[in-house]
Protein backbone atom coordinates (compact mmCIF):
# COMPACT_ATOMS: atom_id res chain seq x y z
CA UNK A 1 0.00 0.00 0.00
CA UNK A 2 0.94 3.63 -0.94
CA UNK A 3 2.49 5.57 2.13
CA UNK A 4 -0.59 7.42 3.81
CA UNK A 5 -0.74 11.10 2.77
CA UNK A 6 0.39 13.57 5.33
CA UNK A 7 -2.05 16.66 5.90
CA UNK A 8 0.00 19.60 5.77
CA UNK A 9 -0.99 20.51 9.60
CA UNK A 10 0.54 18.16 12.26
CA UNK A 11 3.59 16.37 10.02
CA UNK A 12 5.15 14.83 12.93
CA UNK A 13 1.76 13.29 14.36
CA UNK A 14 1.00 11.97 11.18
CA UNK A 15 4.54 10.66 10.36
CA UNK A 16 4.21 8.63 13.38
CA UNK A 17 0.82 7.55 12.59
CA UNK A 18 1.82 6.87 8.74
CA UNK A 19 4.57 4.43 10.04
CA UNK A 20 2.50 2.55 11.47
CA UNK A 21 0.22 1.66 8.44
CA UNK A 22 3.52 1.28 5.94
CA UNK A 23 4.01 -2.62 6.91
CA UNK A 24 0.56 -2.97 5.38
CA UNK A 25 0.15 -4.72 2.12
CA UNK A 26 -2.16 -6.06 -0.58
CA UNK A 27 -4.27 -8.84 0.55
CA UNK A 28 -4.33 -10.16 -3.14
CA UNK A 29 -1.94 -13.38 -3.21
CA UNK A 30 -2.86 -13.49 -7.36
CA UNK A 31 0.49 -12.74 -9.55
CA UNK A 32 0.31 -9.61 -11.13
CA UNK A 33 -1.54 -9.13 -13.94
CA UNK A 34 0.69 -9.41 -16.94
CA UNK A 35 0.62 -6.17 -18.29
CA UNK A 36 3.72 -6.69 -20.90
CA UNK A 37 1.38 -9.35 -22.60
CA UNK A 38 -1.82 -7.37 -22.85
CA UNK A 39 -2.54 -6.95 -26.91
CA UNK A 40 -4.40 -3.55 -27.25
CA UNK A 41 -7.48 -4.24 -29.26
CA UNK A 42 -8.75 -0.20 -28.83
CA UNK A 43 -8.73 2.80 -26.79
CA UNK A 44 -12.05 2.87 -25.30
CA UNK A 45 -11.81 6.53 -23.94
CA UNK A 46 -8.38 9.33 -23.90
CA UNK A 47 -8.93 12.39 -21.81
CA UNK A 48 -5.64 15.11 -22.45
CA UNK A 49 -6.88 17.24 -19.48
CA UNK A 50 -7.41 13.92 -17.14
CA UNK A 51 -3.70 12.54 -18.52
CA UNK A 52 -5.51 9.03 -18.79
CA UNK A 53 -6.54 6.61 -21.35
CA UNK A 54 -8.61 3.83 -20.86
CA UNK A 55 -7.85 0.35 -23.25
CA UNK A 56 -9.57 -2.51 -23.98
CA UNK A 57 -6.95 -5.39 -24.47
CA UNK A 58 -6.66 -9.02 -24.81
CA UNK A 59 -4.57 -11.61 -23.20
CA UNK A 60 -3.97 -15.57 -23.44
CA UNK A 61 -5.06 -16.86 -20.22
CA UNK A 62 -3.12 -19.89 -18.95
CA UNK A 63 -5.23 -22.79 -21.08
CA UNK A 64 -5.02 -20.67 -24.27
CA UNK A 65 -8.76 -19.25 -24.13
CA UNK A 66 -8.84 -15.53 -24.89
CA UNK A 67 -9.66 -13.12 -22.14
CA UNK A 68 -10.84 -9.17 -21.95
CA UNK A 69 -9.25 -6.81 -19.74
CA UNK A 70 -9.55 -2.79 -19.55
CA UNK A 71 -6.27 -0.75 -18.49
CA UNK A 72 -6.32 2.21 -17.30
CA UNK A 73 -3.21 4.00 -17.48
CA UNK A 74 -3.15 7.54 -16.10
CA UNK A 75 -0.58 10.10 -14.34
CA UNK A 76 -0.48 10.36 -10.76
CA UNK A 77 -0.80 14.57 -9.16
CA UNK A 78 2.45 15.71 -8.05
CA UNK A 79 3.49 14.87 -4.36
CA UNK A 80 4.08 18.56 -2.99
CA UNK A 81 7.19 16.72 -0.45
CA UNK A 82 8.75 15.31 -4.04
CA UNK A 83 8.79 18.31 -6.03
CA UNK A 84 12.42 19.64 -5.28
CA UNK A 85 13.36 16.08 -5.61
CA UNK A 86 12.32 15.88 -8.91
CA UNK A 87 13.94 19.11 -9.74
CA UNK A 88 16.99 18.13 -8.74
CA UNK A 89 16.98 14.53 -10.07
CA UNK A 90 16.01 15.13 -13.54
CA UNK A 91 17.68 12.89 -15.89
CA UNK A 92 17.52 15.18 -18.84
CA UNK A 93 16.12 18.72 -19.90
CA UNK A 94 15.95 19.57 -23.38
CA UNK A 95 14.93 23.39 -24.33
CA UNK A 96 11.57 23.16 -26.64
CA UNK A 97 11.63 26.53 -27.26
CA UNK A 98 12.53 30.38 -26.21
CA UNK A 99 10.82 33.49 -26.79
CA UNK A 100 11.76 36.40 -24.93
CA UNK A 101 11.29 35.87 -21.34
CA UNK A 102 9.37 32.59 -21.94
CA UNK A 103 10.56 29.05 -22.29
CA UNK A 104 9.77 25.23 -22.50
CA UNK A 105 11.13 22.25 -21.85
CA UNK A 106 11.04 18.26 -21.77
CA UNK A 107 11.50 17.35 -18.45
CA UNK A 108 12.69 13.51 -17.66
CA UNK A 109 12.14 12.60 -14.02
CA UNK A 110 13.72 9.51 -12.74
CA UNK A 111 11.65 6.48 -13.20
CA UNK A 112 10.69 6.42 -9.29
CA UNK A 113 9.18 9.74 -9.70
CA UNK A 114 7.79 9.38 -12.59
CA UNK A 115 5.24 6.65 -11.65
CA UNK A 116 1.77 5.97 -13.28
CA UNK A 117 -1.43 4.36 -12.14
CA UNK A 118 -2.50 1.64 -14.13
CA UNK A 119 -6.09 0.12 -12.89
CA UNK A 120 -6.96 -3.34 -14.19
CA UNK A 121 -10.05 -4.90 -14.58
CA UNK A 122 -9.34 -8.78 -15.60
CA UNK A 123 -11.51 -10.41 -16.77
CA UNK A 124 -13.77 -7.80 -18.23
CA UNK A 125 -17.16 -8.06 -19.54
CA UNK A 126 -18.76 -6.44 -22.33
CA UNK A 127 -20.38 -4.43 -19.78
CA UNK A 128 -16.99 -2.98 -18.49
CA UNK A 129 -15.67 -2.26 -22.04
CA UNK A 130 -19.17 -0.35 -22.52
CA UNK A 131 -18.85 1.58 -18.85
CA UNK A 132 -15.24 3.03 -20.41
CA UNK A 133 -16.16 3.65 -23.83
CA UNK A 134 -16.74 7.39 -24.52
CA UNK A 135 -19.94 7.54 -25.97
CA UNK A 136 -22.51 10.56 -26.34
CA UNK A 137 -25.05 11.03 -23.29
CA UNK A 138 -28.51 11.63 -22.47
CA UNK A 139 -30.57 12.66 -19.43
CA UNK A 140 -33.50 10.51 -18.37
CA UNK A 141 -35.80 11.52 -16.23
CA UNK A 142 -37.28 8.70 -13.98
CA UNK A 143 -40.34 8.34 -12.01
CA UNK A 144 -40.94 6.30 -9.08
CA UNK A 145 -43.35 3.98 -11.69
CA UNK A 146 -40.40 4.33 -13.99
CA UNK A 147 -38.35 2.77 -11.30
CA UNK A 148 -40.55 0.15 -10.84
CA UNK A 149 -41.59 -0.78 -14.23
CA UNK A 150 -38.41 -0.18 -16.12
CA UNK A 151 -35.41 0.39 -13.98
CA UNK A 152 -36.13 -1.98 -11.22
CA UNK A 153 -36.24 -5.52 -13.26
CA UNK A 154 -33.65 -4.39 -15.53
CA UNK A 155 -30.91 -4.12 -12.92
CA UNK A 156 -32.23 -7.53 -11.27
CA UNK A 157 -31.55 -8.69 -14.55
CA UNK A 158 -28.33 -6.88 -15.74
CA UNK A 159 -26.52 -5.77 -12.34
CA UNK A 160 -22.49 -5.76 -12.17
CA UNK A 161 -21.14 -8.15 -9.74
CA UNK A 162 -20.66 -6.92 -6.35
CA UNK A 163 -18.19 -9.80 -5.15
CA UNK A 164 -15.67 -6.87 -5.00
CA UNK A 165 -18.01 -5.08 -2.29
CA UNK A 166 -18.73 -8.39 -0.41
CA UNK A 167 -14.81 -9.46 0.08
CA UNK A 168 -14.27 -6.09 1.41
CA UNK A 169 -16.97 -6.37 3.93
CA UNK A 170 -15.28 -9.96 4.94
CA UNK A 171 -12.10 -8.68 5.23
CA UNK A 172 -10.74 -11.36 2.25
CA UNK A 173 -9.58 -8.20 0.30
CA UNK A 174 -8.19 -4.80 1.11
CA UNK A 175 -8.68 -5.34 4.90
CA UNK A 176 -5.53 -3.69 5.57
CA UNK A 177 -6.46 -0.46 3.74
CA UNK A 178 -9.89 -0.11 5.83
CA UNK A 179 -9.78 3.53 7.56
CA UNK A 180 -12.84 3.07 9.90
CA UNK A 181 -15.44 0.23 10.33
CA UNK A 182 -18.60 0.14 12.31
CA UNK A 183 -19.36 -3.62 12.67
CA UNK A 184 -23.20 -3.15 13.03
CA UNK A 185 -24.95 -5.32 10.75
CA UNK A 186 -27.98 -2.86 10.71
CA UNK A 187 -25.87 0.17 10.50
CA UNK A 188 -22.70 -0.18 10.66
CA UNK A 189 -20.32 0.68 7.63
CA UNK A 190 -16.80 0.18 6.48
CA UNK A 191 -14.48 3.03 5.25
CA UNK A 192 -11.47 1.96 2.54
CA UNK A 193 -9.41 4.08 0.07
CA UNK A 194 -11.76 3.78 -3.52
CA UNK A 195 -9.58 1.97 -6.07
CA UNK A 196 -9.53 5.55 -8.16
CA UNK A 197 -7.14 6.64 -5.36
CA UNK A 198 -3.65 6.20 -5.10
CA UNK A 199 -3.32 7.58 -1.42
CA UNK A 200 0.11 9.43 -2.46
CA UNK A 201 -1.39 12.65 -1.84
CA UNK A 202 -4.79 14.66 -0.49
CA UNK A 203 -5.38 16.94 -3.55
CA UNK A 204 -7.73 13.76 -4.98
CA UNK A 205 -8.69 12.40 -1.72
CA UNK A 206 -11.12 9.63 -2.34
CA UNK A 207 -12.62 7.11 0.13
CA UNK A 208 -15.74 4.96 -0.26
CA UNK A 209 -18.03 3.31 2.76
CA UNK A 210 -19.70 0.35 2.30
CA UNK A 211 -23.07 -0.59 4.15
CA UNK A 212 -23.19 -3.82 6.09
CA UNK A 213 -26.41 -4.03 4.93
CA UNK A 214 -26.78 -6.14 1.39
CA UNK A 215 -30.75 -5.70 1.12
CA UNK A 216 -30.19 -1.54 -0.13
CA UNK A 217 -29.30 -0.93 -4.15
CA UNK A 218 -29.52 2.34 -4.28
CA UNK A 219 -31.06 6.01 -3.34
CA UNK A 220 -34.23 4.64 -4.81
CA UNK A 221 -34.92 1.65 -1.92
CA UNK A 222 -33.72 4.33 0.85
CA UNK A 223 -36.41 5.20 3.73
CA UNK A 224 -36.79 6.97 7.04
CA UNK A 225 -35.70 3.47 8.34
CA UNK A 226 -31.98 4.11 6.94
CA UNK A 227 -31.56 7.11 8.63
CA UNK A 228 -29.66 5.64 11.64
CA UNK A 229 -27.45 4.48 9.11
CA UNK A 230 -26.59 6.90 6.63
CA UNK A 231 -26.17 9.35 9.94
CA UNK A 232 -23.23 6.78 11.01
CA UNK A 233 -21.60 6.60 8.07
CA UNK A 234 -21.81 10.70 7.70
CA UNK A 235 -20.56 11.70 11.27
CA UNK A 236 -18.48 8.41 11.74
CA UNK A 237 -16.54 8.67 8.24
CA UNK A 238 -15.98 12.17 8.32
CA UNK A 239 -14.47 12.11 11.80
CA UNK A 240 -12.24 9.16 10.54
CA UNK A 241 -11.18 11.23 7.65
CA UNK A 242 -10.31 13.98 9.89
CA UNK A 243 -8.37 11.48 11.87
CA UNK A 244 -6.49 9.84 9.96
CA UNK A 245 -5.82 12.45 6.65
CA UNK A 246 -6.53 16.14 8.97
CA UNK A 247 -9.24 17.05 6.25
CA UNK A 248 -12.13 18.56 7.84
CA UNK A 249 -15.80 17.62 6.73
CA UNK A 250 -16.17 21.08 5.71
CA UNK A 251 -13.68 20.11 2.95
CA UNK A 252 -15.35 17.02 1.94
CA UNK A 253 -17.76 16.53 -0.71
CA UNK A 254 -20.01 13.48 0.35
CA UNK A 255 -22.39 11.70 -1.68
CA UNK A 256 -24.19 9.02 -3.65
CA UNK A 257 -24.85 8.06 -6.93
CA UNK A 258 -28.03 7.97 -8.44
CA UNK A 259 -27.39 5.43 -10.88
CA UNK A 260 -24.43 3.74 -9.13
CA UNK A 261 -22.79 1.02 -11.16
CA UNK A 262 -22.79 -1.38 -8.45
CA UNK A 263 -26.28 -1.97 -6.56
CA UNK A 264 -24.80 -2.13 -3.19
CA UNK A 265 -25.32 1.03 -1.04
CA UNK A 266 -22.12 2.96 -0.81
CA UNK A 267 -21.18 6.23 -0.10
CA UNK A 268 -18.36 8.97 -2.13
CA UNK A 269 -16.08 10.60 0.19
CA UNK A 270 -13.90 13.30 -2.00
CA UNK A 271 -11.81 16.37 -1.28
CA UNK A 272 -14.06 19.07 -2.14
CA UNK A 273 -11.45 20.88 -4.25
CA UNK A 274 -11.20 17.55 -6.66
CA UNK A 275 -13.27 17.51 -9.58
CA UNK A 276 -14.03 13.94 -9.22
CA UNK A 277 -15.50 11.81 -11.75
CA UNK A 278 -19.06 11.39 -11.23
CA UNK A 279 -20.07 14.71 -9.08
CA UNK A 280 -22.18 16.68 -11.46
CA UNK A 281 -25.46 17.76 -10.31
CA UNK A 282 -26.75 15.12 -12.44
CA UNK A 283 -25.37 11.92 -10.84
CA UNK A 284 -24.59 13.13 -7.19
CA UNK A 285 -26.56 13.49 -4.20
CA UNK A 286 -25.39 14.82 -1.25
CA UNK A 287 -25.61 12.61 1.91
CA UNK A 288 -26.52 15.67 3.70
CA UNK A 289 -29.95 16.45 1.67
CA UNK A 290 -30.91 12.82 1.03
CA UNK A 291 -30.55 12.78 5.74
CA UNK A 292 -33.02 15.93 5.15
CA UNK A 293 -35.03 14.78 2.98
CA UNK A 294 -35.53 11.85 4.26
CA UNK A 295 -36.31 13.37 7.84
CA UNK A 296 -39.27 15.09 6.31
CA UNK A 297 -40.57 12.28 4.16
CA UNK A 298 -40.04 8.76 4.91
CA UNK A 299 -40.86 7.65 1.57
CA UNK A 300 -39.14 10.45 -0.29
CA UNK A 301 -36.89 8.62 -2.56
CA UNK A 302 -40.24 6.39 -3.69
CA UNK A 303 -41.82 9.45 -4.42
CA UNK A 304 -39.88 12.13 -6.50
CA UNK A 305 -38.95 11.81 -9.84
CA UNK A 306 -34.77 11.48 -10.29
CA UNK A 307 -32.71 12.49 -13.88
CA UNK A 308 -29.41 10.90 -14.08
CA UNK A 309 -27.23 10.03 -17.65
CA UNK A 310 -27.47 7.35 -19.63
CA UNK A 311 -24.57 6.42 -22.21
CA UNK A 312 -25.96 5.77 -25.86
CA UNK A 313 -26.07 2.78 -26.31
CA UNK A 314 -27.10 1.41 -22.63
CA UNK A 315 -29.47 -1.11 -22.70
CA UNK A 316 -31.69 0.71 -19.88
CA UNK A 317 -31.65 3.66 -22.12
CA UNK A 318 -33.24 1.59 -24.64
CA UNK A 319 -36.23 0.55 -22.39
CA UNK A 320 -36.96 3.99 -21.90
CA UNK A 321 -37.13 4.80 -25.59
CA UNK A 322 -39.14 1.97 -25.96
CA UNK A 323 -41.73 2.73 -23.10
CA UNK A 324 -42.09 5.97 -24.51
CA UNK A 325 -40.30 7.64 -21.51
CA UNK A 326 -37.89 9.94 -23.18
P1 LIG B 1 -20.54 3.71 -8.32
O1 LIG B 1 -21.28 4.95 -7.99
O2 LIG B 1 -21.29 2.42 -8.14
O3 LIG B 1 -20.02 3.69 -9.79
O4 LIG B 1 -19.25 3.73 -7.40
P2 LIG B 1 -18.91 4.43 -10.61
O5 LIG B 1 -17.75 3.43 -10.66
O6 LIG B 1 -19.54 4.57 -11.96
O7 LIG B 1 -18.59 5.70 -9.93
C1 LIG B 1 -18.46 2.63 -7.14
C2 LIG B 1 -17.14 3.13 -6.59
O8 LIG B 1 -16.38 2.02 -6.15
C3 LIG B 1 -16.30 3.86 -7.63
O9 LIG B 1 -15.86 5.10 -7.13
C4 LIG B 1 -15.16 2.89 -7.91
O10 LIG B 1 -13.94 3.55 -8.23
C5 LIG B 1 -15.04 2.12 -6.61
N1 LIG B 1 -14.54 0.76 -6.77
C6 LIG B 1 -14.88 -0.11 -7.74
N2 LIG B 1 -14.23 -1.28 -7.53
C7 LIG B 1 -14.38 -2.47 -8.37
C8 LIG B 1 -13.47 -1.16 -6.40
C9 LIG B 1 -12.60 -2.04 -5.69
O11 LIG B 1 -12.37 -3.21 -6.03
N3 LIG B 1 -12.04 -1.54 -4.55
C10 LIG B 1 -12.25 -0.24 -4.14
N4 LIG B 1 -11.63 0.16 -3.04
N5 LIG B 1 -13.05 0.60 -4.79
C11 LIG B 1 -13.67 0.15 -5.93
Amino acid sequence: MAETPRPKRKREEEEKEAASHDGAVATAAAPPFPLAELRVRRVLRESARDKAVFLHGEVTGPSGEVMNAVVLLEKTPFQEEKISELLKKHMKLELQMRNDIYSTYHLYPPPELSELKATVVYPATEKHLQKYLRQEVHLVRETWEDYRNITLPFIQSQSFSIQWVYNILEKKAEADRIIHENPDPCNGFVLVPDFKWNQNQLDDLYLIALVHRRDIKSLRDLTAEHLPLLRNVLQEGKEAVVKRFGVPGSQLRIYLHYQPSYYHLHVHFTALSYDAPGSSVERAHLLADVIDNLAMDAAYYQKRALTFPLRADEPLLKRFQEAGTL
